[in-house]
Formats: structure tokens, C-alpha cells, sequence
């Protein structure tokens, strides 16, 4: 049974976890299907941004398997959470940008796979939460290292110690959802955000997306050296010089043929 569908147009790749049955709760067959998908479109000339979405109209994801875990040894437990690991650091790092478009529950993994996207757009009945203490677990998919980096470390300590849930409002007053919308408009938002960042060169893209991911963990020094580092680099390609001679010619620049 496949849990996950990709649509492709116009260099945009829609990935969709399918198991609404269960509020596309991530056992080990979503989470490697998912795996795979990214994979897939990483590498993929037909891909720019990447969407990633719920199926239905109630959950983005609504965690780990719970069902699976109460079933799972320590040595299974591990490979779940290194697999979960892998799939988070694999949409952090992607040279393309990945989009969150979250349409419902996002709780515990389905929270730390939507902190691993690069933006997160939401609809009015998304809801955040890291309720693994809940469970006598704490968020083991990088909760507990990207969710300070994105809304400070009192309120992810706030979120992770009490486990509560935060609805769509709450979401981008902290700077969680970079915007929030009526859930008909979500895919039609998220695409039109895809569409303006296709606009731009997909070099100076992935260029900047590495300096900021990388910058994280790095002196501002050392950040620095990798931005001038990267900002060279963009010279030894033609990318550059379409932009800097479409705004002289004073027309929209062709990045993608
Ligand atoms: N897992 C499995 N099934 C789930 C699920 C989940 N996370 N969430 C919902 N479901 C299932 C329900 O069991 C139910 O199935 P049936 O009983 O119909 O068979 C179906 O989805 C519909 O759910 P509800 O009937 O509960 O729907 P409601 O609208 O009443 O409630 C809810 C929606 C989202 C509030 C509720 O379902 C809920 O509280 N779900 C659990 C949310 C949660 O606690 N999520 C965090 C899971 S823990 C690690 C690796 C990973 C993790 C940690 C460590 N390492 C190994 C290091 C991550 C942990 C987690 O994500």
C-alpha cells in the first residue's frame, strides 16, 4: 500500500502523506515512502520547491505511530528515530526550497517534520504541538534542537515541557507559520509562495539556503567566510549574469529554461 503521492507541475512537486485514517500518523512504511519521495525530487530536474501536505482536512501529521510504538523494542525504537532523523536532516539541507503547507494537527513528529521545512504555511484549523512528554517520550525527530532555533528557547522549552497544543494564531505570533489562511486557499497560497521563489535563480536559491543552514551552527565569522565563499562562487556561472543584464535591459530575468 503506498501512503504517499507526488504531483509535478510548472517545477513544483506537491508530496502528499496519505493516511488520513490515522491523521497521517508516520509508522515506519510512511516514514520510508516519504523518504524515498524526497529523495526522488531532490534530484529531480522537473522539481524547484517542494510542498509537503496532509491528506484530508484534518491533520498535516499527527505524530509518530503511536500504535507501532507501544509495539517496538529499544533496538527498533533507535532505528525509527535514526530513520525520522535522516528524513528531518534530509528537507533541512535540500538545495531546493521545501514548503510546509500544514492543513490541520501537526503534533509531535508531524510538528518536527514541518520544523525541518524551510517555511511553513498554514491553514485557520492547523494546530502545533510537541506532546511527547505526554507520552513519557520526549520529540526524538529534532524537536528539541530546531524548535528553539525557530521560536526561542523559553517558548520551545515552554512547548515541550507542558506538551500543549497551540492553534493556528498562537502559531505565527511566534514566528512559527509564516502565514495563515483559509484552508480552501492553503495549496493555492503555498503554490503562489513556490511560484515567486521559481522567479529567482535556483543557484543564489540553494547558494542561500546553505549559507543560512549552515550559519546556524557557526561563528558569525565563520558564517561570513561561507557567504563570500558562496557569493564567489556564483560568478564562475551564467545565473548571475542573466540577472545583472535583465535589470540593465530593464526586463525580468530567464533563470529556468
Ligand atoms: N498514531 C497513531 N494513530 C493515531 C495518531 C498517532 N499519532 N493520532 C491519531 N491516530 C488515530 C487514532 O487512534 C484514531 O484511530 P482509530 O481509533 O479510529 O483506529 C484516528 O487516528 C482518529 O483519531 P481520533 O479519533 O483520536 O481523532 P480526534 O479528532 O478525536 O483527535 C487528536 C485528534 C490529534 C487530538 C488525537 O488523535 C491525538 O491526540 N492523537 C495523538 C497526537 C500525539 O500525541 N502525537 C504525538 C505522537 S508521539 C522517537 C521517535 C519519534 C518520536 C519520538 C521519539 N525516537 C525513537 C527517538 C515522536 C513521537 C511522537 O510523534
Amino acid at each position: 500500500m503506498s501512503y504517499i503521492k507526488i504531483n509535478n507541475d510548472n517545477l513544483i512537486s506537491e508530496i502528499i502523506i496519505d493516511r488520513p485514517e490515522a491523521l497521517n500518523a508516520m509508522n515506519s512504511d510512511v516514514l520510508s515512502e516519504l523518504t524515498d519521495a524526497m529523495k526522488k525530487v531532490k534530484s529531480d530536474d522537473k522539481t524547484g520547491v517542494v510542498i509537503i501536505t496532509g491528506a484530508g482536512d484534518k491533520a498535516f501529521i499527527a505524530g509518530a505511530d503511536i500504535k507501532a510504538m507501544q509495539q517496538m523494542n529499544a533496538k527498533e525504537a533507535f532505528d525509527y528515530g535514526k530513520a525520522g532523523q535522516q528524513l528531518t536532516m534530509m528537507i533541512e539541507t535540500s538545495s531546493k526550497p521545501v514548503i510546509a503547507a500544514v492543513n490541520g494537527f501537526a503534533l509531535g513528529g508531524g510538528c518536527e517534520l514541518a520544523l525541518a521545512c524551510h517555511m511553513r504555511i498554514v491553514s485557520e484549523n492547523a494546530s502545533f504541538g510537541q506532546p511527547e512528554v505526554k507520552l513519557g517520550l520526549l520529540p526524538g525527530w529534532g524537536g528539541t534542537q530546531r524548535l528553539p532555533k525557530i521560536v526561542g528557547v523559553g517558548k520551545a522549552i515552554e512547548l515541550i515541557t507542558t506538551g500543549k497544543i497551540i492553534n493556528a494564531e498562537e502559531s505565527y505570533r511566534i514566528g512559527l507559520a509564516n502565514k495563515i489562511c483559509p484552508q480552501n486557499q492553503l495549496m493555492s497560497e503555498s503554490r503562489k509562495l513556490a511560484s515567486s521563489i521559481l522567479k529567482n535563480g535556483p543557484r543564489a536559491i540553494s547558494s542561500s539556503l546553505r549559507c543560512i543552514h549552515d550559519g546556524l551552527t557557526m561563528s558569525i565569522k565563520e558564517g561570513m567566510d561561507i557567504e563570500v565563499e558562496e557569493f564567489g562562487e556564483l560568478f564562475r556561472h551564467d545565473e548571475r549574469m542573466e540577472g545583472l543584464t535583465a535589470f540593465i535591459e530593464k526586463r525580468d530575468p530567464e533563470f529556468r529554461h
